[in-house]
């Protein structure tokens, strides 16, 4: 199975889930500090502080990744050091550290590929009401141009947004991630806002000559439980339906206004339902269809309903009444999460025939329970899950999607947000006490993917 020539391969991560030094160089505070230093939020009482000390080490991290041989490297910047309060004048210290990380990568042949917001807002917008109120969009539209001013004259492909779902409905819904608010209305609105953020900043980076735009959605598709084994079966119509409006929720929410400049109709029933659609202005939609050139894709399994008559909306499905979530009949991952291979495909495929674009795996991966033996890290669970999902993304290629690349989740085992550094998802293991780095057989099998180019 050889991929496309010119195939991105490489690896991802995020600021606040690696670099650690949370006070040097003028950072300001973001809500994922403020959220791990409150008791009973984070798993065994973690916090990003130190996290992989990354800011530091970033010299030999980018030598590992030049051992293991990475096209290309997605990282995100940390807002809290470029403007500690999230507006105003830039801390040149902060962007200082992106400058260098930069310059190191293109001088190992790595491609950088920026995320603007992997969820670490500066406290200081959410304590005027976060992603809530409108405001911030236009704050992260300035706070954009002015990393672009700092970088564009060496980075060309840029992300706005990592996975808005959760950035609205895990942090204002059901309050598993900071700012770790629970109400329905103002998860609606962030999803709003986060997208209009989006649709602003990606036309202040095409006016600064950004070359390749993309938003990274969390998708996947949604399937009733009989669905999951057998991609032929045919729902009843409730669970259809169930599932239908799920999408809406999960994956047409954004990408419908993104690329086509519509919301759907679930959308704005699930506003009317929850405080009503007021936040959503006349013109915003021509705003967020901004132009992209490729929708980046994280993928981990898919998402499992039926209808479920007089079920309440999950706190983080603001507008999923009358539905039931399902565990899937499938082995999981530590994270419980379920192994759907074939998943990745059915997204692909239906992501290209729905939307047009090119596309980009932006995330996959999987957390298990490594053990460290004799230095080596025999992670074959992992090895088996990155051959079955690359194989279904070589499937969709054949089958007509435009996949450009795909970057595995992630580089090092990491601050997994809620769970903690419990939950290890690198190909590369780390021992925080030592900040040691030892490939997994997963680094150095991916090291021979990337060879051939294929499997
Ligand atoms: C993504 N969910 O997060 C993120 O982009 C990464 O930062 C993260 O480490 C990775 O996936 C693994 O979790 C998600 O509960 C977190 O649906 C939670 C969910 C989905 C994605």
């Amino acid at each position: 199975m050889i991929f496309p020539e010119n195939f991105v391969w490489g690896a991802a991560t995020a600021s606040y889930q690696i670099e650690g030094a949370v006070k040097e160089d003028g950072r300001g505070q973001s809500i994922w500090d403020t959220f791990s230093h409150t008791a009973g939020k984070v798993a065994g009482g973690d916090t990003g502080d130190v996290a992989c000390d990354h800011y530091h080490r970033y010299h030999d991290d980018v030598r590992l990744m030049r051992e293991l041989e990475l096209g290309a490297y997605r990282f995100s910047i940390s807002w809290p050091r470029v403007q500690p309060d999230g507006s105003g004048p830039v801390n040149p210290r902060g962007l200082a550290f992106y400058d260098r990380l930069v310059d190191e990568l293109l001088a190992a042949g790595i491609t950088p590929y920026v995320t603007l917001y992997h969820w670490d807002l500066p406290q200081a917008l959410e304590d005027a009401g976060g992603w809530a109120e409108r405001d911030t969009a236009y704050r992260f539209a300035e706070y954009a141009e002015a990393v672009h001013a700092a970088l564009g004259d060496r980075v060309r492909d840029w992300a706005t947004l990592n996975e808005p779902w959760v950035a609205a409905y895990l942090g204002y819904g059901s309050g598993v991630h900071a700012p770790g608010r629970r109400d329905p209305a103002a998860a609606l609105r962030a999803a709003h806002h986060l997208l209009l953020g989006h649709g602003l900043a990606a036309r202040r980076l095409r006016d600064a000559g950004a070359e390749s735009l993309m938003l990274v959605v969390n998708s996947a598709p949604v399937l009733t439980p009989a669905q999951v084994n057998d991609p032929s079966a045919v729902p009843g119509a409730a669970d259809a339906a169930a599932a239908h409006r799920v999408d809406a929720l999960l994956t047409r929410q954004f990408l419908d206004p993104a690329v086509h400049g519509t919301y759907p109709e679930e959308v704005l029933e699930a506003a009317e339902r929850n405080g009503g659609a007021a936040h959503i202005l006349d013109g915003d939609l021509e705003l967020i269809n901004a132009p992209i050139d490729l929708i980046g894709v994280n993928y981990y399994n898919p998402c499992v309903v039926e209808a479920g008559p007089g079920e309440p909306a999950d706190a983080a499905w603001p507008g999923s009444e009358d539905v039931r979530f399902r565990a899937a009949d499938a082995p999981t991952t530590a994270m419980g999460w379920p192994i759907v291979p074939d998943g990745l495909s059915r997204l692909l495929l239906r992501l290209s025939e729905d939307y047009r674009l090119p596309l980009m795996v932006t995330e996959n991966g999987a957390a298990f329970d490594d053990v460290v033996e004799d230095g080596h890290v025999h992670d074959d669970d992992r090895v088996s899950y990155l051959e079955g999902h690359l194989r279904e993304a070589c499937r969709a290629v054949e089958a007509g999607a435009d996949l450009r690349g795909y970057l595995v989740w992630s580089l090092l085992d990491n601050f997994e947000w809620a769970e903690g550094y419990r939950r290890r998802f690198g190909i590369v293991h780390v021992d925080y006490a030592t900040q040691a780095r030892v490939p997994k057989d997963s680094a150095l099998w991916y090291r021979d993917v990337i060879r051939r180019n294929g499997l």
